[in-house]
């Protein structure tokens, strides 16, 4: 017992090692006291998961470029493509036609959701023999916290290794895996030598890594926010870190904060296990563009039943806050309405569905319906206030 104990300090402090070797050791006790309260978040994101899946089942797709996805004719899109068809420039969410156009050669086969779904599961209960704090992120990915994980001796780097030959042998696809001190940086590490990489990032490399990351390896830096602070000369986290927090909530409100944070690579949100959704919603794209507000209209009572279908599956427990649509023009430009309500009401989609087609003279390729759910925290802390009010 004493044993193991010492060789999971040991191995922790190996992983933290040089932590303790770039820091003055003022305090050894206080030193190895703040190197075990560090958090060993590990990540793991399937390589082409669909694309990998469809190949373990039919090994003559090896080393042919291939995607999953809707079909060209009926204006499908792509789920996901192999690496090999990614060399062509495809990728997910692209036209099936523009990547049959792209790669003439490319095989695209249909989507089949319940073998990926078996093997996300499969993948899942190896995650879980390494730690009981797990979070998806989809059906291909997620986040395991194993600060506390005895397995490997507590070596986080190990776990990640295990996990991925155990899924490579049991599942039969591989995975790349980041090993880092908090979500953000794991999730970043998971990226870095895909496919099929591991990628590890010990605290006292933090520092100079963030330094030299691109902003837009920062969530929520999308094509936007990129060129704006590029116009201020930010490219990096360590242009980033010129800043102050007040200069930086000042330019982009809350989100200040989090881009000051995370140039410094700090990043203390924990894993949840149970993620709870936030909205859910249907929508279909047509095989002929629609130039008539009411022809959209008409396709509601079927988006209506397939959402209320889907409402069905999910806990209980969600309540709705709110009803929403979404119009995809033949341009490709997305629009969206919301209002508040508590069901979903077709005369409101009615009304709002009308008023989101007006707002283009384009013809409509994609109609989408969905509602937004109650927050539990905000219901959590109004429950509070009235009971403190009475
Ligand atoms: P991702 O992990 O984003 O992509 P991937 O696993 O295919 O490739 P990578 O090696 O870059 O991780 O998504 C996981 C699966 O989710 C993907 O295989 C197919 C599906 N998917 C869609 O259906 N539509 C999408 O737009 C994306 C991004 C993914
Ligand atoms: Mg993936």
């Amino acid at each position: 017992m004493l044993f193991s104990l010492c060789l999971s300090i040991l191995a922790e402090i190996l992983e933290n090692r040089l932590l303790l070797i770039a820091e003055p050791l003022v305090d050894p006790m206080l030193s190895l006291r703040a190197s075990r309260s560090q958090r060993k978040i590990i990540h793991c994101d399937a390589d082409c998961f669909f694309a990998a899946v469809e190949t373990r089942d039919d090994p003559l797709l090896l080393g042919r470029p291939m995607a999953v996805g809707g079909e060209p004719e009926r204006r499908g899109v792509v789920a996901t493509c192999n690496y090999e068809a990614r060399r062509y420039g495809i990728h997910s969410a692209m036209s099936s036609a523009k990547a049959k156009q792209l790669c003439p050669e490319l095989v695209l086969l249909p989507p089949r959701f319940d073998v990926y779904k078996q093997a996300s599961q499969q993948m899942r209960e190896i995650f879980f023999e390494y730690a009981d704090l797990i979070e998806p992120l989809s059906l291909d990915e997620a986040f395991l916290d194993v600060s506390q994980s005895i397995q490997c001796q507590g070596s986080a780097t190990r776990m990640a290794e295990e996990i991925r030959q155990k899924i490579e042998e049991r599942v039969g696809i591989t995975v790349s895996a980041g090993v880092a001190p908090n979500k953000f940086l794991a999730k970043v590490c998971s990226d870095w030598h895909k496919p099929n990489g591991l990628t590890v990032l010990p605290p006292a490399q933090v520092d100079v890594f963030v330094q030299a990351l691109p902003v837009n390896c920062i969530f929520g830096v999308g094509k936007v926010t990129a060129a704006k602070l590029k116009r201020l000369g930010i490219e990096t986290c360590g242009d980033l870190r010129r800043y102050t927090v007040f200069d930086l909530l000042t330019v982009f409100g809350s989100f200040g904060q989090r881009l000051y944070d995370l140039s410094r690579g700090i990043d203390n949100r924990p894993v949840v296990s149970s993620h709870r959704r936030k909205s859910l919603s249907v929508e279909h794209t047509y095989p002929k563009d629609m130039a008539a507000v009411e022809q959209c209209l008409q396709q509601l009572p079927s988006l209506l039943i397939d959402l209320n279908t889907r409402l069905q599956k999910i806990e209980v427990e969600y309540r709705i806050a709110k009803q929403f649509v979404k119009v995809k023009f033949s341009n490709f430009q997305t629009t969206t309405m919301e209002c508040v309500s508590h069901s979903t009401d077709m005369r409101v989609f009615l009304d709002l569905m009308q008023q989101a087609c007006r707002r283009s003279e384009k013809s409509v390729r994609l109609l989408g319906l969905g509602v937004r759910f109650v927050d539990r925290k905000a219901v959590k802390n109004l429950r509070q206030l009235h009971l403190f009010e009475q």
